[in-house]
């Protein structure tokens, strides 16, 4: 009835009613993105996603039999061959990353690869340099389907991000699990508040607190991508999927239901 009496409201007025309810899921929260595949004409997210020379679009794969992407790993000397796409999303302080993952049966995690997550305009990953508006807020795999945060911050101990892991949660292959993600920028440039908490599954797995992305209080450090990564490695050998032969494989995993949600409005 509720919704009902906004809709009313939104057309008896002028058009601006409309721009400001219909993106609105719930009070505080806002969609800022959304990506299921299942539409004839992507998104520029699913666009880019779907461009790589390393993903296809798969029929029937996805959540509820829908349609989903699937990204084949190439493995090699330096782990498999790199999904990285990088989509702009409009601005906010604190967001939350939902998608969906399936990992092939006899998947091989070796010792672990990139999930996807969030970042500043120019996220900074593979061991370059941070500066002040620069971070980003990924997940990992982990041997045996394990899975942790991997995060660049202005304090990070050494040249890669830090992590924390997800305790005894195991990605089970063949089987869809849902990972919802949520960064909350810290405040100030000098104040290290920030947190990442990480459910799958509904249930929560992962909360890594006191954490200074940003150093600046420039719009460049906000939560301005997603980052859509997926990959072996680390970069040597011994990331990389293998049959039980040991030679390099072809792994593969089906990623569906991208939903980026501003979780607080920006003041
Ligand atoms: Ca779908």
């Amino acid at each position: 009835m509720k919704h009902m009496s906004m809709v009313i409201l939104s057309l008896s007025f002028a058009g601006w009613y409309l721009l400001v309810w219909l993106p609105t899921s719930s009070a505080g929260e806002q969609l800022l993105l959304e990506e299921r595949f299942d539409s004839l004409l992507p998104g520029e997210f699913g666009r880019a996603v779907l461009a790589h020379r390393h993903t296809e679009l798969a029929d029937g794969k996805g959540t509820e039999d829908s349609k989903a992407v699937r990204v084949n790993y190439l493995g090699f000397e330096r782990g498999s061959r790199r999904v990285v796409v990088t989509s702009p999303l409009t601005a906010a302080e604190e967001a939350t990353l939902s998608f969906a993952v399936k990992f092939c049966p006899e998947f091989d995690f070796a010792r672990g690869g990139k999930l996807h997550g969030l970042g500043s305009a120019r996220p900074v990953a593979g061991g370059n340099p941070v500066t002040d508006d620069r971070w980003s807020a990924r997940l990992m795999w982990r041997r045996e389907g394990g899975l942790m945060t991997y995060v660049y911050h202005q304090d990070m101990r050494g040249r890669y991000g830090d992590t924390k892991s997800a305790g005894s949660f195991r990605f089970t292959p063949g089987q869809y699990h849902r990972i919802d993600m949520t960064v909350r920028l810290n405040t100030l440039p000098d104040l290290a508040d920030g947190e990442i908490t990480v459910q799958v599954d509904g249930k929560p797995v992962i909360r890594h607190q006191a954490l200074r992305f940003r150093s600046t209080a420039a719009s460049e450090g906000l939560i301005r991508s997603i980052m859509f990564n997926t990959f072996h490695g680390g970069s040597s050998p011994e990331w990389a999927p293998r049959t039980a032969e040991g030679d390099f494989k072809q792994d593969c995993a089906y990623f569906d239901d991208f939903v980026v949600r501003q979780t607080v409005a920006l003041p």
